[in-house]
C-alpha cells in the first residue's frame, strides 16, 4: 500500500513539475521574441554559443548597426537572456540605464544605476568584448560576482546623473571621459576622480586619479581625512592642486550623455516588460560622439 502511495506521489510530483515547466518555456519564447532579440535565439535553446566576433548588423534601423557591431541588439539580447539573474543581482532593482561610449571606440558601454538608498547611486558598467557582454565595474558586488570576468576593475562609480560622465579633451587633443564619483553617510564621505580608457582587447578601463576620504564626528566636524593621487598617499594641498590642475589642463567638451531613469520620464515597471522598455528608450536616447 505504501509503495502504491509512493508511486502516486511520484506521479503527482512529475505532473506538477511538467506543469511548472510549461509557463517557463512560454515565458522564454516570449523573451526570445522581445524587440531586437528575435534573430538571436538564447544559448540554451540552440546549444550553440553566439558568434564571438563581428556579429552582423541585424536591421538597418538599429542604432549602432552602421558601425559594424550591432551593440543595441547584443545588449538587448543579453538583458533578455539574463533577466532573472540581473534582477536578482541588482537586489533592489535597476533605477536607470544609459549607453555611453566611455572609451570612445564607437561602441557604447551600458551604464546601469542600482536602486540602493544612499547619498548617490551605484553604477554598474558593461562592455561588449569579443561579441559578449561583460561587467567591467560594479558598485554592487553581487553584480560583479555574476557578470564580471577577466576585465573586471576594482574601481567602481557612485554618482547621480548620466551627465556626471563628462567628455574631456586634453591640451594635446586627446579625448576621454571622466566621472567625479563619491558617496557618504553621516560619519564619512569619499570623493574620487576617475578617468576612462581603452584596453588593447577593446575593454573599457577605469583609473583612479584623485581620491579623498573624510570621517566626521556627531556634530559633522571632519575628524580625519586621507588623500591619494594616482593611488599614492598625498597631502590635502597636493590633492587640491592636483584637482585644480586637472581641470585647468583638460577641457569639458559639453557632451551630454542621455539615458532613462525608471521614474523620470515615465514609470517603467521593474518587471521584464518595464526594464526592456526602459532599455529600448535608452538606446533611442543614445547620443553618438562625433
Ligand atoms: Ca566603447
Amino acid at each position: 500500500m505504501k509503495r502504491v502511495l509512493s508511486l502516486i506521489l511520484l506521479a503527482a510530483i512529475l505532473i506538477s513539475v511538467t506543469a511548472c515547466q510549461k509557463p517557463e518555456e512560454d515565458a522564454q519564447t516570449l523573451e526570445s521574441t522581445a524587440p531586437g532579440t528575435e534573430t538571436v535565439p538564447p544559448e540554451e535553446e540552440t546549444g550553440k554559443l553566439p558568434p564571438e566576433t563581428d556579429m552582423p548588423a541585424e536591421t538597418s534601423e538599429a542604432p549602432g548597426s552602421a558601425d559594424g557591431i550591432d551593440w543595441s541588439g547584443i545588449y538587448t539580447e543579453f538583458i533578455s537572456a539574463e533577466f532573472d539573474e540581473l534582477q536578482e543581482s541588482f537586489l533592489g532593482g535597476i533605477a536607470g540605464v544609459a549607453f555611453i561610449d566611455l572609451d570612445i571606440d564607437d561602441t557604447p558601454e551600458m551604464v546601469m544605476f542600482d536602486l540602493g538608498a544612499s547619498a548617490s547611486m551605484g553604477v554598474q558598467i558593461f562592455d561588449i568584448i569579443g561579441g559578449a557582454v561583460e561587467c567591467i565595474s560594479a558598485n554592487m558586488s553581487t553584480v560583479g560576482d555574476v557578470f564580471g570576468g577577466d576585465n573586471f576593475s576594482q574601481v567602481y562609480v557612485n554618482c547621480n546623473f548620466f551627465t556626471d560622465f563628462r567628455l574631456m579633451e586634453s591640451a594635446s587633443g586627446e579625448r576621454f571621459f571622466i566621472v567625479e564619483s563619491g558617496n557618504g553617510a553621516i560619519d564619512f564621505t569619499y570623493k574620487e576622480l576617475i578617468t576612462f580608457g581603452l584596453a588593447n582587447n577593446g575593454s573599457v578601463t577605469l583609473e583612479q586619479v584623485l581620491y579623498k576620504y573624510s570621517e566626521y564626528d556627531e556634530d559633522g566636524n571632519e575628524t580625519a581625512a586621507r588623500y591619494e593621487a594616482g593611488r599614492v598617499s598625498c597631502t590635502a594641498e597636493e590633492f587640491t592642486s592636483g584637482y585644480d590642475a586637472f581641470f585647468a589642463d583638460n577641457e569639458d567638451l559639453g557632451y551630454e550623455a542621455a539615458g532613462r531613469f525608471f521614474l523620470e520620464d515615465k514609470a517603467y515597471s521593474q518587471d521584464y516588460d518595464g526594464i526592456m522598455a526602459m532599455v529600448e528608450d535608452a538606446i533611442s536616447a543614445y547620443v553618438r560622439i562625433d
